[in-house]
């Protein structure tokens, strides 16, 4: 069983696993721990990972990257449309009303769902992974934005489907922080003990996450979580693009905006340009030759003049910072420490303000780059059953409150009932009694529109069905379950319908309004999924009395049946089921057109290769063991296959090129064996020599 944490950034990704020595990061054929966000398709094949990055500029308008964030959104969502126009490639808005991306693949135009985008990355980083386990995988645990909503975990959740991931959690990326800072703390505070304190900050590429945790040994509790998803290291490069933009046009009179080809050049400047900033304080140049119309052009910034540039962003760092530090109800110096990770948190004007708010220096003892994948590979590894590591629990928070409304015949005909607060520990699943005689509906929805990071406050609608009266015509109590599971996503898990068993029982009150009841500690529910069953016999309430859940004793019991109700779930921009299940078909038909031609790839190489070598060894080494004629003769068969392999040699099928190596091999061998022959006979003799 494998355990693989991975990262899945904006920009980049990386992935740890569990060995036996402990947990690794590991690196990708590029020698690269890092595998860029970024996915190619071309009229043969896909390029993932860097190989993609690479096809940028030649192929800008089938590479896909910056793409993480159309995850369960609309296509009309202000984001996608603020982010059209600024992508090389073209968004398209599917019959479902997500957003969609339009490329040219295999020779065809075709619109790719945002999971099936997702699924290829997570193939790359499956195979990457797969390589250096030297084994199948498949168990892993992911990491996504501490506000990613229903719609957008749902959605990432179906991309491992279609890459053949079995995903164990969607962890959020600053708990998983945590835990990587948590696990190997020997010093933490006992249970009974005030728990310590710390601020976890994360300041990726497209998004500013930060969380407050609380620890003693053995667990860690997350108090609140704030954020600012509009705001990362690529905003700074974009102030970078839009002031030599302008620049370019004052100085070389060129429109910059119109050729998406510089601009995208022009982008990976800046960002080098940025970090190069990070470390000095210094004029620092940018140079870019033969940008447009064969104009070289360059231009210069400091970091005083960077921080002018952006200074609307850096004033926004605040904002979660306070509201994380209020939610929490924590003063500064109750705060252990401020641990920050995420690559644009080494801008020093980030760091300072930070530091500023806090009244400390923070603390840099994680990898900033790392420690979302390491946290993740930890807790695949607590949660797998092979391997064994030290017990942790981890106890999350809900970002968004969340509400459920149905129809009622009280009231205006609605009744409405918040199931979930902010920062309510997750995940956790809670019981609500109804009283209803026929099917009914829940509308789950997010409570608080002015917190969403998009306008749809939707989550979807619940269908309770085969809900009938008691025999008595007067209302069945029907207890439904909803939960917020362990990759943070909520749904009505179960209902089920309770009877009266006859002869039996007391008279119970039978109200209208629903009460709703805790189950469990949260932690109970990561580790026993079991314990969700509802059980068979409840202790029902007497009129008057409180309703204490958890009593029972004196009470009398009433005998009841239990039947389970099937739900019929409506979830807003969810997948349809049947089309996933085509996805995931369709990417594995894609994995094997991708070897298929990785494989023809290199069989034209060989060719390619054969050439070239026995061609600089003709003229070499094998000069001797062979007639000037038979040699003369080869060398004109080496230089037709070069030309051949320009002209129509340059597209054909795998067996064409496997059998024109061969058929030069039939030449090129019995010189090589000959040669072979010579040279092992001295050495034969050496060792004839040694025997004698
Ligand atoms: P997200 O967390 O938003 O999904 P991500 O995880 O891909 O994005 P990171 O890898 O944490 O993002 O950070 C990438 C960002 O950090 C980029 O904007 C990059 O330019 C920036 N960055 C990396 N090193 C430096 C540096 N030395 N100085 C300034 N910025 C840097
Ligand atoms: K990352
Ligand atoms: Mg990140």
């Amino acid at each position: 069983m494998s355990v693989v944490g991975i990262d899945v950034g904006f920009q980049n990704c990386y992935i740890a696993v569990a060995r036996s020595g402990g947990i690794e990061t590991i690196a990708n054929e590029y020698s690269d721990r890092c595998t860029p966000a970024w996915v190619s398709l071309a009229s043969k094949n896909r390029t993932i990972g860097n190989a993609a990055k690479g096809q940028i500029i030649t192929n800008f308008k089938n590479t896909v990257h910056g793409f993480k964030k159309f995850h369960g959104r609309a296509f009309d969502d202000p984001y996608v449309q603020g982010e059209k126009p600024k992508l090389p490639y073209s968004l398209h808005k599917l019959a479902s009303g997500n957003t969609g991306i339009k490329v040219r693949y295999l020779d065809e135009d075709k619109v790719f769902t945002i999971e099936q985008v997702t699924a290829m990355l997570l193939t790359k980083l499956k195979e990457t992974s797969e390589s250096a386990l030297k084994k199948p995988v498949v168990d892993c645990v992911i990491s996504v934005p501490s506000f990613f909503t229903d719609a957008e975990r749902r959605s990432v959740m179906d991309a491992t489907q279609i890459a053949g991931l079995n995903c164990l959690r969607l962890i959020n990326d600053t708990t998983a922080v945590a835990l990587a800072y948590g696990i190997y703390k020997q010093d933490l505070p006992t249970p009974e003990e005030k728990p310590r304190n710390v601020v976890f900050v994360d300041l990726g590429h497209s998004s500013f996450q930060v969380s407050i945790s609380a620890f003693n040994k053995g667990k860690l509790k997350v108090l609140a979580t704030a954020f600012d998803p509009y705001l990362g290291g690529r905003n700074f490069d974009e102030a970078l693009v839009d002031n030599f933009c302008e620049e370019f046009k004052a100085r070389y009179k060129l429109n910059v905006r119109e050729n998406p080809r510089a601009i995208l050049r022009l982008s990976q400047e800046c960002e080098k340009l940025k970090k190069l900033m990070s470390a000095n304080c210094s004029d620092l140049p940018i140079n870019i030759e033969c940008f447009m119309n064969d104009i070289d052009v360059t231009g210069k910034m400091n970091r005083v003049q960077f921080e002018e540039l952006c200074a609307p962003f850096l004033m926004r760092v605040e904002a979660p910072l306070k509201a994380v530090m209020e939610q929490s109800k924590l003063s500064r110096d109750e705060i252990y420490a401020v641990e920050v990770v995420g690559g644009a948190t080494r801008i020093p004007s980030i760091k300072e303000r930070i530091s500023k708010f806090f009244g400390k220096d923070v603390s840099t003892t994680l990898n900033a780059d790392e420690a979302v994948a390491r946290g993740c590979a930890l807790q695949c590894a607590i949660m797998s059953p092979a391997f064994k590591v030290r017990e942790f629990s981890i106890t999350d928070v809900v970002p968004f409150p969340i509400t459920l409304r149905w129809k009622s015949p009280t009231e205006d005909g609605v009744g409405e009932c918040e199931v979930y607060s902010k920062n309510h520990a997750a995940p956790f699943s809670k019981v609500i009694t109804f009283h209803k005689k026929e099917p009914f509906d829940l509308e789950a929805f997010y409570s608080l529109p002015q917190e969403l990071p998009y306008p749809d406050i939707r989550i979807g609608r619940f269908s309770v069905q085969n809900v009938v009266p008691q025999p008595d015509g007067e209302s069945s109590k029907v207890k439904v379950k909803v939960r917020v599971n362990v990759h943070g996503i909520f749904s009505v898990s179960s209902a089920s319908l309770i009877e009266k068993q006859k002869g039996e029982g007391e008279d119970v009150q039978m109200d209208m309004e629903p009460t709703v009841q805790n189950e469990g500690r949260p932690e109970d529910q990561v580790r026993d999924r079991r314990s969700e069953k509802i059980h068979l016999n409840f202790t029902f309430r007497v009129p008057g009395e409180k309703q204490d859940p958890a009593a029972g004793g004196s009470k009398p019991k009433v005998k009841v049946k239990s039947t389970d109700l099937p739900i019929l779930a409506n979830i807003i921009r969810q997948l349809d089921r049947g089309v996933l299940n085509d996805f995931v078909e369709y990417e594995s038909q894609m994995i094997v057109q991708d070897k298929l031609e990785k494989e023809r790839n290199d069989a034209k190489n060989a060719v390619e290769e054969y050439v070239y070598d026995l061609r600089d060894k003709l003229c070499g080494i094998y000069e001797k063991y062979t007639t000037e004629e038979d040699s003369n003769r080869l060398t004109m068969m080496l230089e037709d296959t070069e030309n051949w392999l320009y002209e129509e040699g340059e597209d054909q099928d795998k067996q064409v090129y496997v059998d024109k190596l061969e058929d030069l091999k039939s030449f090129g061998q019995p010189i090589q064996d000959k040669h072979r022959e010579q040279e092992d006979r001295p050495r034969a003799f050496e060792e004839m020599g040694k025997k004698i």
